[in-house]
């Protein structure tokens, strides 16, 4: 099969998750094209076998603000599919690449059209596309999409009773690597960050707001009061500052690194003890997905798709949005109860291994890309 798969290439969980995928088709022997304005974050394989990047190129003239970029990336993707005969385009994310995506299916000519997967992540449901700015249009590119997919049972649900859409949404969860996301003893490289006697904390997102990463912050202050500990923030965005400098303000910076944002980050969260996610909204969590594999315990909020992802009491704790106090208790008790963080380590693990390998979901989105496949067939018989 000819795959072309349309996502946001900075860093980003919708972007990984594309990534990934991709990768992992690529390797079942189908030809995968990725498609974006930069080489993907987490694309360490070009040159691989089967895989392929080609670049979304917008054009700036002074009368526009901003490029243009969805009609570049339509255009792009048309090329792709004329010249590679592509069978099936994977959106990730639906602004804008499902109405890019969508576009280029029905611009094309002369070649077999491909059909439409889109994967609806969060934000491109819960903020962005709702705005009104966008809203009609991405309600417009999911009804044309030939199959859809969201990320957690939460989102489908969103997307049905918030955007108002009808069709069916396909469940498919993230899957997480186990080879790479595994629980591993480096002990000089943990000593790089924490002494032997101190519990090391991490945090790795995109310091969006949605993040709260001044809870991230908060907490940690919070737990240093208690048990000697650091804590690592990993990642980039507007956010990263403010919470530098609450750092400062409450006393803990020379306890923080802020390591910015890098893809190979498997190793250190592997040495980390506790893994925070205060998200005010967050349809899935990979990151705390990849954290569970690693056998690291989350502390997080009980929001959108989380508690698909996190077991509250199992293999971490999950309170309300904001309730900072809580989630310092629970990352103190944690810490501090050696048997409590060894059960919850092994369960993460177990949970990452049972519910979201790469096994159990790539066959998802194969059934789905042959469901859409055998619908297209059918409709072209008639
Ligand atoms: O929706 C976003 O904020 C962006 C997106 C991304 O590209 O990072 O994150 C979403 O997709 C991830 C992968 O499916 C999920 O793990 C994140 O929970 C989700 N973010 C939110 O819902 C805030």
């Amino acid at each position: 099969m000819n795959i072309a798969v349309l996502l946001h290439g900075g860093a980003g969980g919708s972007g990984v998750v594309a990534t990934e995928l991709g990768l992992c088709f690529a390797k079942l022997g189908h030809n995968v094209h990725f498609v974006a304005d930069r080489v993907p974050f987490r694309l360490t394989e070009i040159g691989a076998p089967n895989v392929y990047f080609h670049q979304v190129q917008s054009m700036m003239y002074p009368l526009f603000d901003a490029p243009l970029t969805t009609i570049a990336e339509a255009s792009k993707m048309a090329e792709v599919i004329e010249e590679y005969g592509i069978d099936v385009i994977h959106a990730h994310y639906a602004v804008p690449h499902a109405t890019a995506a969508t576009l280029a299916r029905d611009m094309v000519r002369g070649v077999p059209k491909p059909v439409v997967i889109t994967t609806l992540h969060g934000t491109d449901v819960t903020l962005v596309g709702l705005d009104p700015a966008y809203l009609r249009t991405t309600q417009y590119s999911i009804e044309q999409s030939d199959l859809v997919t969201a990320v957690s049972h939460y989102l489908a649900d969103y997307t049905h009773d918030e955007m108002g859409i009808k069709r069916p949404i396909h469940v498919i969860p993230n899957a997480v690597d186990l080879q790479r996301f595994v629980p591993r003893a480096l002990p000089n490289l943990r000593l790089r960050y924490a002494h032997p006697d101190e519990k090391l904390l991490v945090h790795v997102s995109n310091f969006r707001a949605v993040k709260r990463v001044e809870d991230v912050v908060r907490v940690f202050a919070g737990v240093s009061e208690h048990i000697g500990a650091r804590l690592l923030m990993i990642g980039d965005g507007p956010d990263r500052h403010r919470s530098f400098e609450l750092a400062s303000e409450l006393g803990v910076s020379g306890r923080v690194s802020f390591l910015g944002s890098f893809p190979r980050i498997e190793e250190l969260l592997s040495v980390s003890d506790l893994f925070l996610l205060p998200s005010s909204k967050e349809s899935f969590g990979l990151a705390a997905l990849e954290a569970m594999a690693s056998g690291v315990p989350v502390i997080a909020s009980d929001s959108g798709g989380i508690p698909e992802v996190v077991k509250h009491g199992v293999t971490g704790f999950l309170h309300p949005v904001k309730d900072v106090t809580s989630m310092t208790k629970s990352a103190i008790r944690l810490l501090s109860d050696p048997a409590m963080h060894k059960r919850f380590s092994l369960a993460a693990r177990e949970r990452a291994e049972t519910a979201f390998s790469e096994q159990t979901v790539l066959p998802l989105y194969q059934r789905a890309y042959d469901e859409a496949l055998e619908r297209r067939l059918a409709s072209s018989g008639k």
